[in-house]
């Protein structure tokens, strides 16, 4: 998400405790001041993996996990001053950076952990690709009547035809977790994301560029079981 405008960009700090929620999910913490993202492990097992955001900064912030080359896995938005969100992924074996973006602006303050165990299912070819347009004023097209199966690995293909603004494309399963996303994507250019639908049920989508989602760009599809 981009905000154009900042407020104070506060400290940075990260504090981290291990700690089971009632799901059962062993959640990890992570404390995001303005100038620290520090997270209580840094060594992972692969598979789901849930952190508890504490934003202990003085400035809205947002986190994001990064596989090689940047590409987003995960990410949590909007967490305020004081306050905790999770974030959910599912991490293969590999190298990750989490990223804390205080005024969620920039690279962030970059932390790497190590996910040990299985080998990549994210080196698995996409079953299908999708192709679909960022488009003026606000919308997506291409995407009305897209369905999917359960355990379809998707190539989402997105370019922007929009003549002035960037656009994003964030996916989220019908547990609400982050999927991952197509970042900011510049008038003209194209990006992509693979994603696995595991489950089934109802998927969501919008932009994270602050103030799009709510002109109408956003919109759901359903994954069959
Ligand atoms: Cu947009």
């Amino acid at each position: 998400m981009i905000r154009r405008a900042l407020t104070t960009a506060a400290a940075v700090a990260i504090a981290v405790t291990s700690f089971s929620s009632a799901s059962g999910d062993d959640k990890t913490a992570l404390t995001a001041t303005d100038r620290e993202c520090q997270v209580a492990t840094t060594t992972f097992t692969s598979g789901r993996h849930v952190f508890a955001v504490t934003n202990k900064g003085g400035d809205v912030t947002e986190v994001y996990v990064y596989a090689e080359g940047d590409r987003v896995v995960g990410e949590v938005e909007n967490i305020g001053a004081g306050t905790t969100r999770d974030l959910t992924v599912s991490l293969d074996a590999g190298t990750y950076e989490l990223a804390c973006k205080p005024g969620q602006k920039g690279d962030g303050i970059r932390t790497t952990i190590e996910v040990t165990g299985e080998a990549a299912a994210s080196a698995a070819p996409p079953d299908r690709r999708v192709e679909f347009a960022a488009a003026e004023p606000y919308t997506y097209a291409g995407l009305g009547g897209f369905t999917a199966s359960a355990g379809q690995r998707v190539e989402f293909v997105m370019r922007n035809t929009d003549p002035t603004l960037p656009h994003e494309f964030e996916l989220f399963g019908p547990d609400g977790a982050s999927l991952g996303e197509i970042g900011p994507t510049d008038p003209g250019a194209t990006g992509q994301a693979v994603v696995t639908l595991a489950e089934p049920g109802v998927y969501t989508f919008e932009c994270g560029i602050e103030g799009h989602a709510a002109m109408g760009m956003k919109g759901s599809f359903t994954v069959t079981g």
